[in-house]
């Protein structure tokens, strides 16, 4: 190529968050932008032990159980040491809940930031080297609030920040803020940059394409059933819905997210409240689809970032992705409620 072929004016996650914060006037402190710095640096650290694990043997158990009692596989290990030690690092986090670790983290000093993460989403997928994530959501601690792991039991409403990065093909970062648009950045192995690749990310209104794990289906109530019969047998001559599940949410939701469709993770006869976390799982996703356009609810048909989890760990079911296929969800359900 030619010289002018090359972008040197590329938009990196650095200068895209220095401008965040210049746009907010002198209401920033800097803080939040150095919190993200801290973020995208775990970010690029797990990244980087996902593409040399099986050259570094760290595929297979730790010898561990995690808070749930499942396997730990050292990679999971890896990354929430890797993610709680940036987040200590920063200086600006106060309280930090990881899906790893049984209680949340309460950090010395006067961070103002409460972070919620699962590290290594997906990873009993790692080993067949499918796709996995890290899932993040930001609150700000109430000023009156002393940094307690009760604090850290918010809604997603009071997000400020959310995201994933997926870890595939390459590493992509979906970020949103509170209010604004979604945005997707792509990792430059060779720059060491996130680099603006996606802006502002809008899900499709519809799309014929459901993910579920269909497994479950003998644990399902009526109304599930109902739903996901609708989409497989439709009335007429309409077309049957494709189906696509990799059983790894954050790779399941970015596909849902550019091609649009419907994820779900309902509540069960197995998992009465459903598999997926309230807070790091369910919540910053469902505010990434709505502020692309998309929507979220729980399996009770309340708004996903109106759920308000009672402990750290709690979980929901989930349906999440084009506004028109989460409506034909609530429209089934309703009959039922
Ligand atoms: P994990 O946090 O233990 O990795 O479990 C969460 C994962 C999600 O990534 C995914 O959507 C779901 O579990 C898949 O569950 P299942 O194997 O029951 O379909
Ligand atoms: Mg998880």
């Amino acid at each position: 190529g030619t010289s002018e072929d090359i972008d040197t004016d590329i938009i990196t996650l650095t200068r895209f968050l220095t401008e965040q914060q210049h746009n907010l006037g002198s209401h920033a402190t800097g803080d939040f932008t150095l919190l993200c710095h801290a973020l995208q640096f775990a970010f690029k650290s797990i990244a980087y032990y996902i593409r040399r694990a099986t050259l570094i043997n760290l595929v297979g158990l730790a010898g561990s159980a995690n808070s749930t009692g499942d396997d730990q596989k050292k990679l999971d290990v890896i990354g929430n040491d890797i993610f709680v030690n940036a987040m200590r690092g920063c200086g600006k986090v106060k309280v930090l809940v990881s899906e790893e670790v049984e209680e949340a983290i309460v950090f010395p000093g006067n961070g103002k930031y409460i972070v919620v993460c699962d590290p290594i989403d997906g990873s009993s997928n790692l080993d067949a080297g499918v796709s996995v994530g890290t899932i993040f959501g930001i609150f700000k601690l109430s000023d009156d609030a002393e940094g307690v792991a009760e604090d850290a039991c918010k809604p997603g409403t009071e997000l400020v920040a959310s995201g994933f990065t997926m870890y595939g093909a390459s590493a992509n970062l979906v970020l949103t803020m509170k209010g604004g648009e979604v945005n997707g950045f792509t990792l430059d192995n060779a720059l060491g940059e996130f680099i603006l690749s996606h802006p502002n990310m809008r899900i499709p209104k519809s799309r014929p394409i459901y993910s579920v794990n269909e497994g479950n289906t003998l644990y399902w109530d009526d109304a599930c059933k109902e739903y996901f019969d609708s989409i497989k047998f439709p009335k007429g001559n309409g077309k049957p819905y494709s189906s696509r599940y990799i059983g790894s949410m954050v790779a399941d939701a970015y596909r849902t997210l550019c091609y649009g469709g419907i994820f779900a993770y309902p509540a069960d006869k197995k998992s009465p409240k459903g598999k997926l976390r309230i807070l790091y799982e369910c919540a910053p996703m469902a505010m990434v689809m709505e502020q692309a356009g998309g929507m979220a609810i729980s399996s009770t048909r309340q708004r996903m970032l109106e759920v308000v989890p009672e402990h750290i760990h709690d979980r929901s079911g989930i349906f999440m992705g084009s506004e028109n296929e989460v409506k034909k969800v609530l429209e089934i359900f309703e009959k039922y409620a």
